[in-house]
């Protein structure tokens, strides 16, 4: 086997996002461009020689190829042995756990998350740190920088490794070990809940589904929920990973999720419905006739978590990221927990975790975990619902309806404007910036404007900065704009907006969110002319 050295040149844009670097398929499989982003990540993380690392991904098109560069790459630069999931499969909280459990130095995930797979839909590469966490913005940094000065990189010249068959091999002086990609994090989830009481409930007659949407939470879903808690056959739909996801959009929402959606409100609806994306982190959860948000989500469990067996003795406390609604805040506030509010990223959440400041956290887009790996957790919010429902023996809409009782209930919405022109998007939050300074005071849609400011963080246990996350609008009586243009998405810009207004009076609970939330929405059209810059009259996705 002969290593070869490749002589290459920087590729423009090479810039991690939010969660990785996300681009479309066809980009990734261009000459050298997979190569260059993993050799920058070599250079960036100060070299692979002698180090252990994991990798897997959601299997999506490209996903068996990449793995295979991704081996060769590691093998030619020294790595001693790279973990990997059967057929290159992992889902991304049970990559987060084998980089954990087995203390490597991290982990390379090939997902592009919620976006639709297949050759003309996305790809994308992230680099976990040893934590088992995304990595943090100055490792992000480093390998986009390395990416600006790439000359050459390195590859073994080897045939595939079988990544079919479990157990070890050689590559080039690198160990392979090809293990069982639920094994481990099934595991996991046995310790932390309380596996008889939601056996018990199943065999009592409590009806689910979980809808896989064809991606990487099939196997995992199959083998907990049905293998080993009981429920029966059928339970798990969708829940053979596909390439392309089944031509579908795997995003755990109303929209994309929508047959589940409508079977929860049916006649027929079973008891409790949840859904997962293509890389096993988000979650949707669902109770006959009721949807949850994810932000009540949050706060449901952050008010019951003690429940299961791993929070029993409480919570060292909470965070969300700034544009998930403060349903959170108010839990906290009544159990006397810190709550700390961060940007959009799970990657910020890593320290507040590592340092023991929090035990559980959540985000607006459907994203829910805890202390127990470094990545949100689909399946872990399902099963943790399961534990609390067990223990309360009632149902969602119960639980839900007796939550906003005690804490009030925070209407909340994001639309979701996608594909917008970049310079127009950008236009449009540069005015809006320069005008923050005069808008407090004034009134639009009768909602008064009392605060008026760009979110930026400054990080609790290492100081380090992150300026420009979203402008924020505060509004009389609660209510509150945000504006983020996202950084996931891979054609155009994705501008979101974050709609929230909060109620204590109970004769209101019931009501439509868009129809609680009209002033807001037509106070965010007005504060930012979204219409004007964007010539958009309507969202694409309201979740
Ligand atoms: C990623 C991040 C999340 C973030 C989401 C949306 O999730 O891990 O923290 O909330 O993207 O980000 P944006 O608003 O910038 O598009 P995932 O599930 O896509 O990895």
């Amino acid at each position: 086997m002969e290593t070869l050295t490749v002589s290459t040149t920087p590729i423009e844009g090479q810039k991690p996002g939010t969660s990785g670097l996300r681009k479309q398929t066809r980009t990734f499989m261009g000459p050298h461009y997979l190569e260059n982003f993993v050799q920058a990540i070599w250079n960036g993380i100060g070299g692979v020689e002698g180090k252990t690392l994991v990798l897997g991904g959601d299997g999506r098109y490209f996903n068996d190829r990449a793995a295979q560069v991704i081996l060769r790459m590691a093998a030619a630069s020294g790595a001693k042995k790279i973990i990997v999931g059967q057929n290159a499969l992992l889902s991304t909280p049970a990559a987060s756990n084998l980089i954990r459990k087995r203390a490597t130095d991290g982990g390379i995930i090939m997902s592009a998350s919620h976006n639709p797979g297949g050759i003309d839909e996305d790809f994308g590469v992230k680099f976990n740190t040893p934590n088992g966490g995304p990595a943090p913005e100055d490792v992000t940094n480093r390998i986009f920088e390395a990416t600006k000065t790439m000359s050459e990189y390195r590859i073994l010249e080897a045939q595939d490794v079988d990544l079919a068959a479990l157990g070890t091999s050689d590559l080039g002086g690198m160990t392979v070990e090809v293990v069982d990609p639920v094994e481990d994090y099934a595991a996991l989830m046995a310790e932390l809940f309380d596996f008889e009481a939601i056996r018990r409930l199943i065999a009592g007659g409590f009806t689910l589904r979980f809808d896989a949407m064809h991606a990487i939470t099939g196997p995992y879903a199959k083998a907990i929920l049905e293998g080993t808690l009981g429920a029966p056959e059928g339970s798990v739909v969708n829940g053979v990973p596909s390439p392309d996801f089944g031509g579908g959009h795997p995003d755990p929402n109303p929209i994309w999720a929508k047959d589940l959606v409508d079977l929860m409100m049916s006649d027929d609806a079973p008891d409790f419905g949840a859904a997962s994306d293509g890389d096993g982190d988000r979650n949707m959860i669902l109770g006959r006739g009721v949807y949850v948000t994810p932000s009540d989500s949050l706060a449901v469990l952050a008010a019951n978590a003690h429940l299961a067996p791993a929070y029993s003795t409480g919570l060292a406390g909470v965070a969300r990221s700034m544009p998930t609604s403060r349903a959170l805040d108010r839990v906290a506030k009544s159990k006397g927990l810190d709550c700390y509010e961060t940007p959009t990223g799970w990657k910020f959440f890593g320290n507040l975790l590592d340092a023991g400041k929090i035990t559980l956290c959540g985000e607006e887009s459907a994203g829910t975990g805890s202390d127990h790996v470094r990545e949100k957790d689909g399946l872990w919010a399902v099963l943790l619902w399961l534990n609390v429902l067990a223990e309360r023996k009632m149902s969602v809409k119960e639980i839900l309806a007796e939550h906003w009782a005690q804490y009030g209930r925070n209407f909340y919405s994001r639309h979701d404007y996608e594909a917008v022109d970049a310079a127009q998007a950008n236009a449009m939050m540069d005015e809006l910036r320069g005008r923050l300074g005069d808008l407090v005071g004034q009134s639009f849609a009768g909602r008064s404007v009392i605060s008026a400011d760009e979110f930026a963080y400054s990080d609790p246990v290492d100081g380090s900065q992150s300026a420009g996350q979203g402008l924020r609008i505060g509004l009389n009586d609660g209510g509150r704009i945000v504006y983020r243009l996202s950084g996931t998405g891979t054609v155009g810009a994705t501008l979101r907006v974050y709609l929230e207004d909060l109620s204590d009076d109970p004769a209101t609970f019931d009501a439509d969110p868009q129809e609680a939330l009209a002033d807001v929405i037509a106070a965010a059209d007005q504060i930012a002319g979204i219409a004007r810059h964007t010539g958009r009259d309507a969202p694409d996705v309201r979740t």
